[in-house]
């Protein structure tokens, strides 16, 4: 991409650790491509790909102090699910201090993680591409990507159906954000 994300990029590097920063990249160009199949704002889906996990390196103190000197109150559920912090604190990182002021880029970070209902097409595009980089290697992957490729919406649900299946089988709450997606997802359905 181009040179006005430079100094983004020298900032992950900065925060992240080397996977995480690859994987970064890897989502930035998965959102992109997307994006060129199903109409989305390149230049936002790059952005928000490339900064969608920019706080995941924050120690859970980090992340908790971050929530309290921000006065983010946490849900019960997100109390006690710690894999979730980093969306939430990773949209108010880059509105706060990163300046960013593009709400529908601010929201597709926020939602990366547990997704939600009735969600644009970018929030869409971020939460998908983050199942389907390049740097991505479970099972079921090109599965995925090949659900992705044909039908954005076919693919989140079963992206969520994973996660929800996974989760439930090792006793960990399921964040009402994501059960909402994919029951919205499937209510409303084509
Ligand atoms: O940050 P990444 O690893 O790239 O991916 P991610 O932001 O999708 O985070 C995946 C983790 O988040 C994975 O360990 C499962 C967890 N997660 C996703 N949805 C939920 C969730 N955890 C809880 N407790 N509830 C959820 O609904
Ligand atoms: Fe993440
Ligand atoms: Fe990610």
């Amino acid at each position: 991409m181009n040179k006005k994300y430079e100094n983004y990029i020298t900032l992950l590097k900065e925060k992240l650790d080397d996977y995480r920063f690859q994987h970064s990249l890897c989502v930035a160009e998965k959102a992109v491509e997307l994006s060129e199949i199903y109409g989305a704002d390149k230049e936002r889906a790059y952005l928000a790909g490339l900064l969608h996990d920019i706080t995941k390196n924050f120690s859970d103190n980090e992340q908790l102090q971050f929530f309290s000197s921000s006065a983010i109150m946490l849900s019960s559920v997100e109390k006690i699910s710690p894999k979730v912090w980093h969306a939430i604190s990773g949209a108010e990182y880059i509105k706060n201090t990163l300046g960013i002021t593009d709400n529908e880029v601010i929201d597709a970070v926020r939602y990366h993680t547990t997704a939600r209902a009735d969600m644009s097409l970018l929030e869409k595009i971020v939460y998908i591409a983050d199942f389907t980089s390049r740097d991505r290697k479970y099972p079921d992957v090109d599965v995925l990507r090949n659900i992705v490729s044909n039908n954005l919406e076919d693919g989140i649900i079963y992206a969520l159906r994973h996660t929800i299946v996974t989760l439930g089988g090792k006793n960990i709450p399921i964040h009402p954000d994501t059960l909402d997606a994919y029951n919205y997802l499937l209510i409303n359905k084509k």
